[in-house]
């Protein structure tokens, strides 16, 4: 009998710990599955942010460098120019990239660092008790905010593909969601684009993922899985913000 389903080579037997509903799990798969559609297992190093991520060198069958708060593309910046024929990939949530780290991601960007980017926006801080994140949504009660994000004292949320995009150095910007099986096949196709970028050596490869957080919002995981097409998308609208092409060099 032909298999139709199948565990990635490259993420380990260790059944995943995330909550019930959460996105984590989903998009680990997604990148593995990239891993071995590229046939990289073998020289893949990844920098691991903090957060609910964090514990990703236990589900990836890789080398994983952990790296201190927000400076993921930092230590992976020094993977890559000391290794150069390394396939290096961050995987950071939006507390991480968005907050605790923006100056690391938008001067390695701005560098054209060959790295890819794993970026999931679950628009809140998801380890550390659902503390408001640059990315949370106004009017979105979190355990800092908790009468909703308010313009006046906070922000706007920060839209950080659009950002990243107007930037020479990277080669590659998309949002995707994976929410839905359709929507789960144009994520597939955006990482597997980010890791070409980063093989053509166009610059820096950066995918934003809309992902769920039942437990910081409060939300059974169906309820969750329907806020990111009711709440999240017509904010952070899908779609491929920048692709440099054949001859386009950095
Ligand atoms: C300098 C510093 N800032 C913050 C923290 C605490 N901390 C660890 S994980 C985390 C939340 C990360 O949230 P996010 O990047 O959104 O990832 P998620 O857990 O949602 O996947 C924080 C704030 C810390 N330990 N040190
Ligand atoms: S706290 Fe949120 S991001 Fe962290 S594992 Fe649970 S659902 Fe996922």
């Amino acid at each position: 009998m032909k298999p139709v389903f199948v565990r990635p080579q490259s993420l380990t037997d260790k059944p995943f710990h995330f909550c019930p509903g959460c996105h984590h799990g989903v998009i680990h798969r997604l990148v593995a599955e990239a891993i071995d559609r590229f046939e990289v297992r073998e020289r893949t190093i990844a920098a691991a942010s903090v957060g609910c991520s964090v514990f990703l060198y236990d589900y990836f069958d890789i080398d994983v460098v952990e790296s201190p708060h927000g400076r993921a593309p930092a230590v992976a910046t020094g993977i890559k120019r000391t290794n150069p024929d390394k396939f290096v990939f961050i995987y950071q949530g939006d507390g991480d990239l968005a907050a605790i780290g923006t100056a690391e991601i938008i001067h390695a960007a701005n560098r054209g660092e060959n790295l890819t980017v794993v970026f999931v926006n679950n628009t809140v801080y998801g380890m550390t008790g659902g503390q408001m994140a640059p990315t949370t949504l106004l009017g979105q009660p979190t355990t800092t905010s908790p009468y909703g994000r308010e313009f006046g004292q906070d922000g706007y949320p920060i839209k950080m593909t659009e950002m990243l995009a107007q930037l020479e150095g990277v080669g590659f910007a998309a949002r995707v969601a994976v929410d839905t099986p359709a929507r789960l096949a144009q994520a597939r196709k955006a990482v597997f684009r980010a890791f070409e970028t980063q093989m053509e050596e166009k610059g820096m490869g950066f995918v934003e993922i809309l992902s769920s957080c039942p437990t910081n919002w409060g939300m059974k995981p169906v309820e969750a899985v329907r806020r990111i097409e009711r709440e999240m998308i017509p904010y952070f609208p899908l779609g491929v913000y920048k692709e440099r092409k054949g001859s386009d060099a950095l």
